[in-house]
């Protein structure tokens, strides 16, 4: 290992404050350099409660920094997808078996703070309003914009755990190309609020993921430990109505949500406002043919494999990163020979999640609803009942368990075969060939390693 154990992170977002507390802990030194202010003196920028989905993957990471019981503290649990159909009734659908089995909402700028002063507790040092500038990889040196002036710090090694729009991705494509392919959605996303009731109460059912499912587009909302919820709306950028070409002023869009989210509108007296005064966001999901750069710079998180956000997941993918390179780190004898390892884990894995992200958007706009999908996902739990262990729901796989995300969506595809032909031409498990269901069960999925 590098004789100094030292490392530069670059970003002092979720994954470059989760990776300081694992590094530290651990024994290194640790330099993290955040573009921002300290959000614990300045307020968390952007300053909306902006929430995200933990899952598994996230909280277990979390355990490991000793991190995970301050954090769910102001957590609120979701136990399932709670659907808004534009006809009939609304309703819970369970992610799970039982309250084991749930994702939390969480906010954006408490966990970012509560891994700050963590890593600063186990001796990291945070250097704030630092923006990486350039990079010089001969003579090991990085520059910095820190108010007015540059400063230019030496480094061993960089970690870049700076987000999508990553500095250091650009400056390592300088010297080697990367590979890089950003494949953008054609549709976006704008935030709005439902606040709380006059007496100070959640206004909408607080322990459930909401979705209004509208076919080529959706809202869904968050809660907020403020008993909040932050909504977000998903929709084309242009073409047919609606998108968000065809939906821009405040009053446009209290017509769309009179006309298609009708019992969503009476909840966000600030519609028209905040429409109008919040960006319409980008999604996309990038690509890289390599993350690293010899030993001397890494990329992990949205920096190397940003992702679309339809199965929350971003955040717990770039957790899951940190963990595996905290350990590449400790068993292999080089930083080259970690950041290979850490590489050739992660890319396999960061690419099936990618996808899986871009699949569950159609099953959330436009499948929750529909009678054949909903006896598929009831097949789907008898299965898991019948064969536990070997048949795992999509969901829980990606949601509940640790499995590689490529091994989730390799026994996903098989599932998906078997759940489509048992139910082609059925309407009720009533109907269902048990016998030959179960023959193709254990004929096409092996036993799950651990489950
Ligand atoms: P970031 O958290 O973006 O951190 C990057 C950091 O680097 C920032 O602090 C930035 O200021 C800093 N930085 C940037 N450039 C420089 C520079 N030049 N020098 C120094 N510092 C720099 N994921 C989930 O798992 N579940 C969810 O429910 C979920 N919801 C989301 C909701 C929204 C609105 C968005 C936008 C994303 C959501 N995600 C979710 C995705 C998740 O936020 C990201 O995947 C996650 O934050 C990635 O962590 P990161 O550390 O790689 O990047
Ligand atoms: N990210 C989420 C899910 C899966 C829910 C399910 C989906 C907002 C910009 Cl779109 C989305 C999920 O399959 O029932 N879990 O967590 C978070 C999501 O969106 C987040 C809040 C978001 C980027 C805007």
């Amino acid at each position: 290992m590098a004789a100094d154990r030292h490392i530069t992170l670059i970003g002092g977002g979720l994954a470059g404050a989760l990776l300081a507390i694992l590094l530290a802990q651990r024994g290194w030194s640790v330099d993290l350099f955040e573009r921002r202010g300290d959000p614990r003196i300045e307020g968390y920028a952007g300053g909306r409660s902006i929430n995200l989905a933990l899952a598994e993957r996230g909280l277990h990471a979390l355990r490991q920094a000793g991190a995970d019981a301050e954090v769910l503290k102001q957590a609120v649990m979701m136990r399932g997808r709670f659907v808004h159909p534009l006809q009939g009734a609304p309703g819970l659908q369970r992610y799970g078996r039982d309250d084991s089995e749930v994702i939390w909402s969480i906010s954006r700028g408490e966990l970012n703070m509560t891994l700050l002063t963590l890593a600063e507790s186990h001796g990291a040092r945070l250097h704030f309003d630092h923006g990486l500038e350039t990079v010089d990889f001969v003579a090991n040196t990085a520059t910095f914009r820190h108010h007015a002036n540059t400063v230019t710090h030496p480094f061993t090694a960089l970690v870049g755990a700076d987000g999508a729009g990553s500095s250091l991705r650009a400056e390592m494509a300088k010297v080697q190309p990367l590979g890089e392919r950003t494949d953008w959605l054609d549709h976006g996303y704008k935030e709005l609020e439902i606040p709380p009731d006059v007496h100070g109460d959640f206004r909408i059912e607080p322990n459930a993921l909401h979705i209004w499912p509208r076919g080529h587009y959706m809202c869904i909302a968050l809660p907020n430990d403020e008993r909040t919820f932050t909504v977000t709306l998903f929709m084309p950028h242009k073409g047919d109505y609606p998108s968000f070409e065809q939906v821009r002023t405040g009053d446009e869009a209290w017509a769309l949500f009179q006309q298609d989210f009708p019992d969503a509108l009476p909840l966000i007296p600030q519609l028209r406002q905040h429409y109008e005064a919040h960006p319409v966001g980008t999604l996309a999901t990038l690509r890289l043919e390599r993350w690293h750069l010899q030993g001397r710079a890494v990329l992990l998180g949205d920096a190397a494999h940003a992702m679309v956000p339809f199965h929350g997941q971003g955040m717990n993918c770039a957790f899951e990163d940190c963990v595996a390179l905290a350990e590449a780190l400790e068993r292999t004898p080089s930083l080259a020979a970690a950041f290979e390892a850490f590489e050739a884990e992660r890319k396999p894995n960061a690419e099936a999640i990618q996808q899986m992200a871009l699949e569950n958007y159609i099953e959330m706009r436009d499948k929750v609803d529909d009678s054949a999908y909903l006896l598929q996902r009831e097949l789907e739990l008898a299965l898991q009942q019948r064969h536990p262990g070997r048949f795992v729901p999509h969901y829980a796989m990606v949601t509940f368990l640790r499995i590689p995300y490529a091994e989730a969506l390799r026994r996903s595809r098989l599932q998906d075969a078997i759940l489509h032909a048992a139910t082609q031409g059925r309407h009720a498990l009533s109907e269902m060939d048990w016998p030959a269901v179960d023959a193709k069960v254990l004929q096409v999925l092996q036993p799950l390693a651990f489950a």
